[in-house]
């Protein structure tokens, strides 16, 4: 379970607000009238809860008669009475219920023109996807704009809760729910020295947001995660959201993220092995396949590659790269023995290169087959339609 845990980013960037230390920052637009009007109710409820309590001990105190004499009733009825605190309260909840459905009704109407994003809940990640085949675990928007989530589930009730934002709904399989908001907070940038040294410090993914408090790009974060129990990851199934100051950061953050940069001359180069290694951190795979050899939803990555495989159908194949190509674009074809056929396809979800990618890393953190040990990654190159 460590193990499992060390492989996840585990993280808690939300600032606390002074005023409500309880509380996360405020950090959008919904926030203040959310926390007034919690707090309203919350008054409002220990205004009546402590006269009563209060009345109801000094009544126990004051009418208790002595042992052994029998205790006797001189209620009266008091018609002005009753109807005070009968109709007096019902006004109040009246007004909480006209203020609280108006602020629902706020929530449940997203702006024209919301800006969307494609989120994708499974055990135990989320998937959020900015169109044109980018899809990143974490999320990233536009300070003052709204924002619509498209939110879909691959296997069981999850939901998607960001406290700085005070935005919350859950993602059920089998339909589309949504969710908007709108950040008026922009994430800080930290310093290249300090992104630089902990880059260096951190070494190759998973990056360790928590240690850090920033992400990988140096961004500072709000906190995403699931608030429906569903299964035992959920703890840490979450994300980091980033609120960019512009479009232009915005989508240069996209651009950075959308594919491998594979021009071996340009500084910003990218190596297979380390695309891949960042594919198996970020898509999900963590979460199924162990490096180290224990079994977890699926085989692990350590006796992957290279290993001669038992299926469910009793045949026996070599895991060589179109056997594991296969595997992440069809993963219900060849169903290794011994496991649940689970795997979610990631057709349309990762491209030849990501998926060449993914090979090459797997090669260097498998125990078997001709090319086990570390290699540079730069040799691989297999894509066959
Ligand atoms: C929900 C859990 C789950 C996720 C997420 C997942 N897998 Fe799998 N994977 C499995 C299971 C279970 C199997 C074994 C059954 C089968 O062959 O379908 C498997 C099998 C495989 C195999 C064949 C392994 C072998 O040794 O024979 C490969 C390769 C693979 N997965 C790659 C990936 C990659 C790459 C990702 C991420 C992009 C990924 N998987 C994500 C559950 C998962
Ligand atoms: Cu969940």
């Amino acid at each position: 379970m460590l193990a499992l845990m060390n492989n996840m980013p585990y993280l808690l960037g939300d600032q606390f607000d002074s005023k409500f230390t309880w509380f996360p920052e405020q950090a959008s637009t919904f926030a203040a009238e959310n926390d007034w009007l919690f707090f309203v109710i919350t008054w409002i409820c220990v205004l009546f809860f402590v006269p009563i309590a209060g009345c109801l001990f000094y009544f126990c105190w004051k009418y208790s008669k002595p042992k052994g004499q029998k205790a006797e009733s001189n209620t009266a009825h008091n018609t002005p009475l009753e109807l005070a605190w009968s109709i007096l309260p019902s006004f109040f909840l009246v007004a909480m219920f006209v203020v609280g459905a108006k602020s629902y009704l706020n929530l449940r109407t997203v702006p024209e023109g919301a800006n969307e994003v494609g989120l994708r809940a499974q055990m135990w990640n989320w998937q959020l996807d900015y169109g044109n085949g980018v899809i990143n675990p974490e999320l990233h928007i536009l300070v003052d704009e709204p924002t619509k989530l498209a939110m879909r589930s691959t296997d069981v009730i999850h939901s998607v809760f960001i406290p700085a934002f005070r935005a919350k709904k859950d993602v059920v399989p089998g339909r589309y729910n949504y969710m908007w908001f709108e950040a008026d907070v922009a994430s800080e940038k930290v310093s290249e020295e300090v992104l630089e040294n902990a880059r260096k410090e951190n070494g190759t993914e998973p990056w360790d947001y928590d240690k850090w408090q920033f992400t990988s790009d140096g961004y500072k974060f709000f906190d995403l995660y699931c608030t429906e129990y569903c299964g035992k990851n959920h703890s840490i199934m979450q994300t980091a959201v980033v609120v960019h100051e512009s479009l232009e950061d915005l989508n240069a953050w996209i651009k950075q993220v959308s594919k491998r940069n594979d021009d071996e001359n340009s500084p910003g180069y990218v190596k297979p092995v380390d695309w891949g290694r960042k594919l198996y951190n970020q898509r999900g795979c963590a979460g199924c396949h162990s490096l180290d050899g224990t079994k977890r939803v699926g085989p692990s990555f350590k006796e992957s590659y290279g290993n001669k495989r038992e299926l469910a159908d009793g045949t026996t194949v070599t895991a060589d790269e179109d056997y594991i190509r296969n595997s992440i674009l069809y993963p219900k074809k060849q169903v290794v023995a011994g496991y649940q056929p689970v795997m979610p396809s990631y057709q349309g979800q990762l491209s030849d290169d990501d998926i060449a990618s993914i090979i090459a890393y797997l090669k260097t953190v498998s125990d078997y087959g001709p090319k086990a040990g570390p290699t540079t990654g730069d040799e691989v190159k297999t894509t066959e339609e």
